[in-house]
């Protein structure tokens, strides 16, 4: 039986990575920053809780990884640990490097001491390539960081490739974009829009209060996400890859979709700051925006080339942007009759 230890385990990726690996047979480990807070929803919704064993480590700690990568004695690690909002690291820019940049440097320290042929993944991201130098980005894309969390991640991203060049250990680098599920955080813009979509069709809030509506991403659904951060630790040989759906969309249109999908008839009316989305039928404000969310610097636009994993080892996208934004806005709806009920 496999052993893989996945950082990060209370987040998006860590709890269908933890599924993906239960259900290939392994056993998995998942480490947790938080000591004393006992509730893991995500493994819950998945109905897997019982079967991660939480371990109590955090990044910043470097002996703290260290005895548990020794104890552990894992095959395989995934490192998907992040302080992972962007916006938050305008603010807080320190503790983003020392968890991004510095904590894979710890996790990689450790292993090259106590277990230096462990396949090793690291969360990279496409918010490394920030300004983009070409569109569509790919594994040959320079990159340009525009927030303190691509930059810390861009140091991830680049200690992983000198492990591996170094020391000859597996290490990849999986470059992903946006992905997103009815499990991701309530910080990110779709499920903002989804989870604040639903809130309003059944009552409980007014409007939701988006900041720039302009920018683009490369939207994709993160089970299938986790599924190639497996495939690249079977490979023969440790490489990066990007991982992308190949399309990009405006937050506003994620935000029209998603209204369809909640059954409202949604017209913009005004510009700039002062726009807002009216639902046809009550003339209600649905949508506004506030300077609040807008970020210091801003990456406008994000679509990924994924032909190298494709041709690699046959990973391609399944679910598109409309059928995404549907599966997020019922799950939404879903959960509040649910707890309603
Ligand atoms: P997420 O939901 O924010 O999960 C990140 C997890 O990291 C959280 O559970 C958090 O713990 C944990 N963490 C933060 N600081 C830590 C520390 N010092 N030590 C140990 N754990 C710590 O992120 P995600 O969406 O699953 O993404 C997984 C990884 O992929 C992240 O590294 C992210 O940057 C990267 N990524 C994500 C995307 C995407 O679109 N989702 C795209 C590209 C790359 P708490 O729960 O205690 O806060
Ligand atoms: O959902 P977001 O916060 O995601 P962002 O910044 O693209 O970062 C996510 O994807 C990265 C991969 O490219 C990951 F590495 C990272 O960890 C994270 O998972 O924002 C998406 C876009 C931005 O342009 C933002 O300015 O939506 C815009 N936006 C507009 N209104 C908003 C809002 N973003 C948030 N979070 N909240 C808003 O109200």
């Amino acid at each position: 039986m496999k052993r893989a230890l996945i950082t990060g385990i209370r987040g998006q990726d860590g709890a269908y990575l933890s599924r993906l690996l239960l259900e290939k047979g392994y056993e998995v480990y998942g480490a947790d920053r938080r000591s004393g807070d006992s509730s893991f929803w995500r493994l819950a919704e998945l109905g897997i809780e019982r079967d991660v064993k939480v371990r109590y480590m955090d990044l910043l700690e470097l002996t703290n990884v260290m005895r548990e990568v020794e104890k552990i004695g894992p095959d395989e690690v995934y490192n998907l640990a992040a302080q992972s909002f962007v916006q938050a690291s305008f603010e807080q820019p320190i503790i983003t490097a020392d968890i991004d940049a510095v904590g894979v440097l710890r996790l990689l320290e450790a292993l090259r001491t106590l277990k230096a042929d462990t396949r090793f993944y690291q969360a990279s991201t496409s918010e490394m390539f920030g300004k983009v130098q070409s569109i569509p980005q790919s594994e040959k894309t320079p990159f340009y960081p525009r927030s303190p969390y691509g930059v810390a991640k861009l140091y991830g991203h680049w200690i992983t490739v000198n492990y591996r060049e170094s020391y000859g250990m597996f290490t990849c680098s999986g470059i992903l974009f946006n992905h997103e599920s009815p499990l991701r955080g309530l910080e990110f813009v779709t499920r903002k829009i989804t989870r604040g979509l639903a809130q309003i069709k059944l009552g409980l809030l007014d409007k939701i209060v988006l900041g720039n509506m302009d920018s683009k991403r490369d939207w994709g659904y993160a089970p299938e996400y986790v599924e190639a951060m497996w495939m690249m630790l079977q490979q023969k040989s440790p490489d990066d890859y990007v991982i992308a759906t190949g399309e990009t969309h405006t937050v506003r249109e994620f935000v029209e979709f998603s209204m369809k999908h909640a059954g409202f008839d949604l017209a913009w009316e005004g510009e700039g700051a002062g726009e807002k989305g009216i639902d046809r039928k009550t003339g209600r404000t649905l949508v506004e925006i506030s300077a609040e969310f807008f970020r210091p610097a801003e990456v406008d636009i994000l679509v990924g080339n994924p032909e190298k994993a494709a041709e690699t080892f046959g990973w391609r996208p399944k679910t598109r942007f409309e059928e995404l934004a549907r599966i997020m806005v019922e799950a939404d709806i879903k959960r509040i009759e649910r707890s309603r009920s």
